[in-house]
């Protein structure tokens, strides 16, 4: 089971982003699994599904959509049982650290019979908000940002240009590694990419001495 984690501050556009990528998954015959952390947010025609302790809205089309029931482990087992998706598509809470995430997912490997992938860690970084999240939440961002494989400069359909280009040489000062894209969950731009690195890439497994490193990174910056 692939496990494909869709990073970013709260408000970055993640929910909506990732109901369009699933709904595009669905149409090229992914089965598909989303874990989010509030279904509630979630407005769209769907019929709820309750079996094994899960409490999931199942979305036309062969989606299944689902909040974390116990620990995010656990959730993967009971996906994995109940739905089989070849795919699962998370939303961690706006504040989750993305290798932690990883790890976390993989614990759920000793207690079922499955293997899990992980796909590139996506990052979504808000170029409408840009100056914000520069002031106010920058550590944090700036986490999200280093531990991603491909950073999406979201909502380019109502930034400015000048925004754009600010958020994409912010997100390479501090990620020289990341493939860089833009999206736009309005226009659809960016989709294509985002399908691709989900489905056809692949991110390395939890590694302690990547995580340390990470780690290092962080705290030997400037205080
Ligand atoms: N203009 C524009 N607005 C967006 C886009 N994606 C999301 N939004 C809006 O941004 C707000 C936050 O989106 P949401 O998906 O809930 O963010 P989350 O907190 O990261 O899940 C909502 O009002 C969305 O309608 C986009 O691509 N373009
Ligand atoms: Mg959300």
């Amino acid at each position: 089971m692939k496990v494909s984690q869709i990073a970013g501050f709260l408000g970055s556009g993640k929910t909506t982003a990732l109901m369009k990528i699933a709904e595009g998954l669905v149409n090229k015959g992914c089965r598909i699994a989303i874990v989010v952390n509030d279904v509630g947010e979630i407005s769209i025609d769907s019929k709820f599904v309750e079996a094994n302790g899960l409490e999931a809205r199942e979305i036309a089309g062969g989606c299944i959509c689902c909040q974390i029931a116990g620990s995010f482990a656990e959730t993967l087992v009971k996906l994995h049982e109940v739905f089989d998706p070849q795919i699962v598509i998370v939303e961690p809470s706006g504040v989750a650290i993305p290798w932690g995430l990883k790890r976390a997912a993989e614990y759920s490997e000793a207690k079922a019979e499955m293997v899990i992938e992980h796909a590139p860690v996506i990052t979504l970084v808000d170029a409408t908000r840009i100056d914000m999240l520069l002031k106010a939440v920058r550590r944090l961002v700036e986490t999200q940002i280093r531990e991603a494989d491909v950073c999406f400069v979201n909502k380019v359909d109502a930034a400015t240009p000048e925004a754009v280009a600010k958020t994409e040489e912010f997100i390479a000062s501090i990620n020289p590694r990341a493939e860089i894209a833009h999206l736009s969950s309005v226009t659809g731009e960016g989709l294509d990419l985002v399908y691709e690195v989900i489905v056809d890439r692949i991110s390395p497994r939890y590694d302690d001495a990547v995580e340390e490193e990470l780690l290092r990174k962080q705290y030997s910056r400037r205080e």
